[in-house]
Order: C-alpha cells, then structure tokens, then sequence
C-alpha cells in the first residue's frame, strides 16, 4: 500500500476520526456481508455466525441464566453484544491505523476474517458459507483503506501549504471541504451497513415459515424424555435442535419457497392426478413421528446423523387418494431445484409411516431442511428418501426412471445399516487415568437397539447403559463408565439391533450404500 509508505504529517486528525472510521468500514463490511448471506445463505451472515459460535462455547449454565434473565430476547441481546464487541475492537484497529498504518489494517482484516472462520466452522457448512464473510473483509479493509486516506490528504493539507496545488488535492485545499467529505463518506458507510443488514434481514426471512401455524398430530405424542446430556458430558442431545441438524444438499443456494405459490403434484402411474396447495396440505390429518435421519455419506463415526420429532401427512394417505396403479415399484420425487430422489413405494406405504412432513421439532421446516415439504422416510439413506422443497411424487418404474444419484452409480435402495458414535471421549483427547466416561448414540431404524457394547483395547466387550427409548425408528444414547489405566487405548463401541445382529466390523467405505465398521478413538489417560 503506497499509503504506508508516504512521511506521516505533522497534522493528523485526531484519534476518534480513525476509530470512527474503521467502525464505520466494519460496520458496512458487515452489513453487505449479512445482505449476501440473505441471498445465499443466511446462518453464515457474518454477524449470525460469530453470534453462533458465540452461543455454541458459552457454558450451559450462563446459556441458562440469559434465557430465564432475557427470556426471548436472549438472542437479539447476544447479537448485539457480539456486535457492540466487534464494532468497538474495529475502533481500536482505527486508532492504531491513525500511526502505523499497515498494522492497523492488518488488525481490521484480521477482525473481519474472524467472520470467516466462524462461517467456516459451523458444523454445517457449505463452502457457500464462505462468501459473506469474504465480502465482510473486503469491504471492510478496502472502505477503511480509503477513508484513511482522506483523512490523511486532510492533514496534509493543513499541515503542507504547498499540497493545495497539487492535483490530488485541488478538493482539499481548505479543510472544511475535507472534512465535509470525510463525514459524507461516513454517513455513506452508516448507510451501506445500516441498509446492508436491513436488505439481509428481508432476504433471510423471505419465504421464511414464520406465519406459518402448524396444525397439531391426531397422534399427539408424549413430549420427548430428557436425554443423558443432563448427566454425559459430550453426548449428542437425545433431540437435535434445527439449528444444528446436519445439512446436506446440493444447493448452492438454498431454494426459498414461497409457501403461497408452492404446489405438490402427485401423478405419474396413477387414477386420479392430485395437487394440492400448502393450505390444503396444512389442512389434511396430520402425524408426528420421532425419526433419525441418517446420510449415506456419513462415514463411521461422522456427524451427518440427527434426531427430530417430524410433523407431516403419511405418504400413504396421499398415495391412496391418487390410486397407485398395479406394477407401479418407485415413486420418483422432485424438488422444486430438480433433485429427484427414487424411494420405493413399499417404504412409502407400509406401517413406517413415511412422511411428507412439513414441521421439525415444533417448528416448520426451516428453509434449509426443505420448507414448505419434504419427504421423510424412516429407515432408508436420505439420498433415497428425504426429498427436501418437495413438488412433485410421480408414481413410476426402477426400469423406466432413474434418479440423481443412480445416474451417479449410488445404490438404488440404501437401508441404513445399524451403527454406534462413540461421542465422547473425543479422538486423541487426554483423560484422567481412572474411571472415564464414554458415550455416544446408536441407531438401527426400522429394527430398534437392544444393547450397544464397548471395549477398551483387547479387553471384554461391555454392555453400556441406554438411554431414553423413543421408538425403532430413533436413535439411542448410551454410555458406559470404563476404566482407564494411563498410557494410550483405543476404544470401540459396537450396536445390536432388537433383531439380534451385531453391527458389523467389516469397514466399507460410504460409497455406494453406506458405511459400515465399529468406530473406535483413541485416547491417552494419565
Ligand atoms: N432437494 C434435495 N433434497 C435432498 C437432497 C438434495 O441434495 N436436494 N439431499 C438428500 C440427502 S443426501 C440427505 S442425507 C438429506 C439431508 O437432509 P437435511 O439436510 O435436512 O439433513 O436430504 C436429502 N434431500
Ligand atoms: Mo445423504
């Protein structure tokens, strides 16, 4: 930057003009950078996802006092403490700026690129979720780099008699001027921010589900049991909020459906075509159902796994109202960006209780799990029946129509395959010698848990203790107190399933069914 190079003048403007200035840039970098994310994607707005990572390693028992303090404002209070934090150490990188100059920037970016990793370690992120947070830094670092130098030509020319004859200066050569400009292009960041974070809030919320009221389950289920988060520290929560349900699709950007619009189409080898409004669903008998919803992609061990109690029509009612035709084996379903997923219409009709669902834990769908529908199918991969933007069931052939990840060699059916997580200990983490906890989840949709075991290097396999049960078609929390002697173990943990198979230890790679083997860390203890 040639602006580090130059004599800093005798005169500068004071402090609180470079402090002012680089809250203002941060602020407008901010600001565009939560407008992009309402375009594409709005969890990773800068100012939502520090806000995330904020809430995610805040301790449960300050999370716990600002709910019963703040009550529904705990996140609008958060946000704007975030905020405040952030915007008051941007001040700081002005005042350094205002004297060395290159650090001053270098702290700004720094500060702006916090928004990066922020965006870039939520654990559902998509490489999408990178762009606001780059816009942040941009912006930012460029808006400050440009004021500062007006500030800077500013104090030349009230210092350097002969800098009003220059031709860069031709503007400045009374100060008044200058700073006339100086304060223009503040109140123009203020403006860029303040728009920026209005526009944003708007695109996030577009199509958003918020008037929506879900109609309640003629099956009104018992509200969840509490899980053993309350007592295993590092276990997945018996629940997964929405929040943090794993996300996996191939949007670049999230469809945003208007509900007022959007239509589902059931045709196809069918009697009577059917299609209904989002009303008209909403209106039809409704069942909630507590179903772990697995991907294909997940390998032993990962996190693209998650538990919500689902809220939506069988597809069988709606199979039945259209009459599917005899010979008819797949019901290819669309989404409204042109997935098209193949289930089999067995899984769809039988006692399963496929859904289309259009609520998840209480709430509707959020944008990114498929509002207003998708298809939820207990028991089988994602990729093969969890449809999300739904629009479109067409009643067809295996032999006649192909789906997105057929044409792409995955499996044509894809049960899920019983599988235990060790959550906690975490891989190459150091315990304390002794009695140390472990624990995780395991799930065998459509067949059920009856034990998970662990064993701790060659040792006995041991029965770990269950958690809360909520029906075959959802997963089970265990944990076990093993015991640890110091040095490096590996431990494993392995499922059954109420039919009485055993997991398997064959390791098979995601690609094309499912992965299957025992996940095992490895921990020190000392
Ligand atoms: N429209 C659409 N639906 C989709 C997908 C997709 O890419 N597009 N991915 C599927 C896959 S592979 C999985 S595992 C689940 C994931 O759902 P979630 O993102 O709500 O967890 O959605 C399924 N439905
Ligand atoms: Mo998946």
């Amino acid at each position: 930057m040639t602006t580090t190079q130059r004599p800093i003048a005798a005169y500068r403007p004071g402090r609180v003009w470079y402090a002012a200035t680089a809250l203002l840039a941060a602020a407008a970098g901010a600001g565009l950078g939560h407008l992009v994310a309402g375009l594409v994607s709005p969890d990773a707005s800068p100012v939502l996802a520090v806000g995330s990572t904020v809430i995610d390693a805040t301790p449960t028992p300050v999370k716990e006092w600002a709910v019963s303090t703040f009550g529904t404002a705990d996140k609008p209070i958060l946000v704007g403490s975030v905020s405040l934090v952030t915007l008051l150490l941007a001040a700081g990188t002005g005042v350094v700026a205002r004297t060395r100059r290159t650090l001053g920037v270098v702290l700004l970016a720094v500060l702006a690129f916090l928004a990066i990793v922020a965006a870039a370690t939520r654990p559902t992120t998509q490489p999408v979720d990178l762009v606001p947070g780059l816009v942040t830094v941009v912006v930012g670092v460029l808006a400050a780099q440009w004021v500062y130098g007006l500030l800077d030509r500013e104090g030349d020319a009230a210092t350097d008699p002969a800098s009003g004859a220059g031709p860069d200066h031709t503007a400045h050569t009374d100060g008044t001027s200058g700073r006339r400009t100086v304060l223009a292009v503040a109140a123009g960041l203020g403006a860029v921010a303040a728009t920026g974070g209005g526009v944003g809030q708007v695109l996030a919320r577009r199509g958003a589900p918020s008037d929506v009221v879900l109609p309640s389950a003629t099956n009104t289920l018992e509200p969840l049991p509490r899980g053993l988060e309350e007592s295993v520290r590092g276990i997945s929560s018996f629940r997964t909020p929405n929040d943090s349900f794993y996300r996996i699709d191939t949007a670049l950007v999230i469809p945003r459906v208007d509900a007022g619009s959007w239509e589902l189409t059931i045709d196809g080898d069918v009697e009577s075509p059917l299609t209904i409004s989002y009303d008209e669903l909403l209106a039809m008998p409704m069942i909630e159902k507590d179903i772990t919803m697995t991907c294909v992609s997940n390998p032993v061990g990962g996190p693209y796994v998650g538990a919500a109690r689902w809220i939506g029509v069988p597809v069988r009612t709606l199979l039945e109202q259209v009459g599917v035709r005899d010979g008819v084996d797949q019901i290819l379903s669309r989404s409204t960006d042109g997935m098209t997923i193949s289930t089999p219409v067995q899984a769809l009709t039988d006692d399963r209780d496929a859904l289309v669902a259009v609520g998840m834990n209480g709430e509707p769908l959020p944008a990114v799990h498929g509002f207003p529908a998708r298809l939820v199918t207990p028991g089988l991969y994602g990729f093969v029946g969890a449809t999300k933007w739904l629009t479109q069931m067409t009643a067809t052939t295996y032999a006649k129509d192909e789906a997105y990840w057929t044409e792409r060699d995955w499996a044509i059916d894809a049960p899920i395959f019983t599988q235990a997580r060790i959550d906690t200990p975490k891989p190459l983490s150091t315990q304390t010698a002794g009695e140390v906890v472990v624990g995780g989840v395991a799930w065998a949709q459509q067949r059920g848990i009856a034990k998970v075991e662990v064993q701790v290097d060659d040792g006995d396999w041991q029965e770990a203790e269950l958690g809360p049960d909520a029906g075959i078609d959802y997963w089970r929390q265990w944990s076990l107190r093993a015991d640890i002697e110091p040095g490096r173990h590996t431990v494993r943990a392995r499922a059954t399933d109420e039919d009485g198979r055993t997991q398997t230890e064959d390791r098979q790679e995601p690609f094309p069914e499912g992965a299957t083997g025992w996940h095992s860390v490895v921990v020190s203890a000392e």
